[in-house]
């Protein structure tokens, strides 16, 4: 029942999927007589048209707007006492058995609904008593750092390891809106609902977009509204000056605020659905309020006042930090900098201001902390910032399946084990706390600002470069609609619904193997690279393979400080940089702890001797020496493994993992190797099991 574009699509998707299978759709409107011809067919299967009132036949599945029509008399007895609201995106699942019935009380509940019942598969038409789904977060959203020109350094698209943008081309958008479509309903499918369609740094033909190009970002909304996700646009806050010619970007500037008000209503009359402007202000060089003696509350609320009478928001970055810092000055610590930078602003930003943090205080590394700013503004509205895209994972020349690492990230409880979570921050239901002192209690907080992930996706055939990097894009979608999923059972509803069981031969050996492959596949590929939280470690610039002292004299403010004693970095409060004092209780107590610090935070916090002993009972040095040896076994066991898989899997696919796994042997070796001898060297300490270090 219903009309309008999502009802088309679910249609168009039952269709497809009846008609593979050899069965009927029939279409009844509620806002057509019951005898007259459906308006609309959908594409795909074959179907007819009966009056609402037919009885069903076993087998049958409805899907309906709850306040659409009346229910036939079988629907209401499987639902009844069911009737809370489901949202804008929720939906209900009840089965008697022999027929199965889909609710929702918007047309995006049916569409994640009838994915819910895609990954069911044959279960789908078990009996089963009232499901309600509601997702947790309400945006989750994917930012595409996608360049519209070629960048001279960043190329197509920063960070971006899966070829070029399905968005842009050579400074002019694709135009192949069918790969969009298909783009659109592989979100939904995972159960993101919005894109940001161009990079965070702005460069000039980027920034027309707001403008002149305003036509190609509304094309690409067109293509994604059907599958209910919403086209977000970054924005440099220099536009005013660069776009609109005027003297000046200070956002206290009445000009300025009448630029930034024409240009959202244009938007809003091309795309009147517009999510909203993603900013990276006063961060790695980019324009922001700064320049005018101003701060970011200002920044961002000017734009968001701007956006408001139409519903849009603001995601504005807080990844602001010096990169311009004196490698010799151990008092800055670019950890701190969020922290500093937006804590003093909580409670100035509109409501339609989402501060967007990343998850750790330094950059998307392997392993680092929760950010503190996260704990730290229960004022403000706080989106996570995962990275999708692996630039520091790999870089989808890797298995790194990183499902394990954000569920852990959004589990992590900042107030203590009874308080609420990360998920709970970016849903908006956790109570607030005063961070320092860690008491507890308060009013509830402001409506959350969701999951943000740095896309993955590209105009690779396989979307993501390395095949098995589209399990990350499927995690961020499901985790983001629910935070308490098991990653590994994620990982399973990847495998299931991308892999065929083999009709011949051991029918779990597809899926028993790539569990072995990427279950584990994240600490894998930590033991191999920078050791107990210290990050980086990693080629300047392209971020790729190892180079233990690339960042060690350069002013982006990421140092392990290794020398022949001991290595880490201090943040304690008693005799390093004090960062360890930005978390409330008990964490700002365990991670000061030299002794309670969790090994795999260890040389985050503090600087320690090679010879001092893990919570694990191993000296430093030679958990250094163990992990780099385990990693590289690891990564050739992974290749083994893949290996039975020859002749089971599409041979274009297993041959580009398999060239992916060679590459990541090689890769991981040079890792064990330089940071081994790195350390060998510095410290004179020999490893305990004699192994060969160069
Ligand atoms: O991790 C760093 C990347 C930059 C990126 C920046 C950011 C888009 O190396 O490429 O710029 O983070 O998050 O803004």
């Amino acid at each position: 029942h219903g009309t309008g574009l999502l009802v088309d699509t679910v249609v168009d998707e039952v269709a497809g999927a009846c008609g593979r299978y050899g069965g009927t759709v029939r279409r009844v409107p509620a806002d057509v007589p019951a005898t007259a011809p459906s308006p609309v067919g959908p594409a795909g299967g074959p179907r007819r048209h009966v009056p609402a009132t037919a009885p069903s036949p076993p087998g049958d599945l409805l899907l309906a707007l709850r306040d659409a029509a009346a229910l036939p008399a079988w629907a209401r007895r499987l639902t009844a006492g069911a009737d809370g609201p489901l949202g804008d995106e929720g939906f209900l699942l009840a089965g008697s058995g022999d027929r199965t019935l889909l609710l929702a009380d918007a047309p995006a509940g049916l569409l994640y609904g009838l994915f819910h019942l895609v990954r069911l598969g044959r279960a789908a038409f078990d009996a089963r008593p009232v499901e309600c789904h509601r997702p947790a977060l309400a945006r989750r959203m994917l930012d595409h750092w996608d360049n519209v020109d070629v960048h001279p350094v960043t190329g197509q698209v920063e960070r971006g390891y899966a070829g070029g943008s399905i968005f842009w081309r050579d400074g002019a958008a694709r135009g192949d809106l069918a790969r969009v479509r298909e783009y659109g309903r592989l979100l939904a499918a995972c159960g993101v609902n919005a894109v940001a369609v161009n990079n965070v740094n702005v460069h000039a033909s980027g920034a027309r977009l707001l403008t002149e190009r305003l036509g190609d970002v509304a094309a690409i909304a067109d293509t994604l509204r059907p599958y209910g996700v919403r086209v977000h646009l970054s924005v440099t806050f220099a536009a005013p000056v660069v776009l609109g010619g005027l003297p000046n970007a200070d956002p206290l500037d009445a000009a300025v605020r009448a630029w930034w008000a024409a240009a959202a209503r244009r938007v809003y009359d091309r795309i009147p659905d517009f999510g909203g402007y993603v900013v990276k202000a006063d961060s790695e060089g980019q324009p922001g309020p700064f320049t005018y003696g101003r701060d970011h509350a200002d920044g961002a609320n000017l734009l968001a006042a701007t956006l408001a009478p139409f519903g849009g928001v603001v995601h504005w970055r807080a990844f602001v930090y010096d990169h311009r810092q004196d490698w010799r000055d151990r008092s800055t610590d670019r950890a701190r900098a969020a922290f500093d930078h937006f804590t003093p602003l909580d409670g100035r930003f509109r409501d339609n201001v989402i501060l967007q943090v990343k998850h750790g205080p330094m950059d998307f590394q392997v392993r680092e902390p929760v950010s503190p700013v996260l704990a730290a503004m229960p004022a403000t509205r706080l989106a996570v910032e995962v990275q999708v895209t692996q630039e520091y994972t790999g870089q989808q020349r890797h298995v790194c399946y990183l499902g394990p690492w954000w569920s852990e990230i959004l589990g992590f409880a900042p107030w203590g084990p009874q308080g609420p979570t990360v998920a709970d921050v970016a849903a908006g239901t956790a109570s607030t706390r005063d961070p320092r002192s860690g008491a507890g209690g308060g009013r509830s907080a402001t409506a959350g600002g969701g999951l943000v992930g740095v896309s993955n996706v590209g105009d690779d055939p396989f979307w993501t470069g390395h095949p098995l990097a589209q399990a990350n894009l499927y995690a961020f979608g499901r985790l983001a609609w629910d935070p308490g999923l098991d990653p590994v059972a994620v990982l399973d509803e990847w495998i299931r619904l991308t892999f065929p069981p083999a009709t011949t031969g051991d029918p779990g050996l597809v899926r028993r193997t790539l569990h072995a492959v990427l279950d584990g596949s994240w600490w894998t590929y930590e033991r191999y690279t920078a050791p107990l939280g210290v990050g980086f470690m990693v080629r300047p610039g392209h971020h790729y393979g190892p180079d233990v002292d690339g960042y060690e004299y350069t002013p982006w403010g990421t140092y392990h400080f290794a020398d022949r004693d001991g290595v880490g970095v201090d943040r304690t409060r008693a005799t390093g940089t004090g960062f360890t004092g930005q978390y409330p209780r008990p964490w700002s107590e365990r991670y000061e702890d030299l002794h309670g610090c969790p090994d795999e935070l260890l040389l985050f916090f503090h600087h320690v001797p090679y010879g001092h002993v893990l919570r694990s009972g191993r000296t430093v040095i030679q958990h250094i020496y163990d992990t780099h040896f385990a990693g590289v076994e690891q990564v050739e066991a992974m290749r083994g493994q893949w290996r039975r898989l020859a002749g089971l899997v599409d041979p274009a696919l297993y041959a580009r993992v398999s060239e992916r796994l060679d590459e990541q042997r090689r890769c991981a070796a040079e890792w064990r190797d330089q940071v081994n001898s790195y350390f060998l060297r510095k410290s004179g300490v020999p490893d305990e099991h004699g192994r060969r270090i160069w």
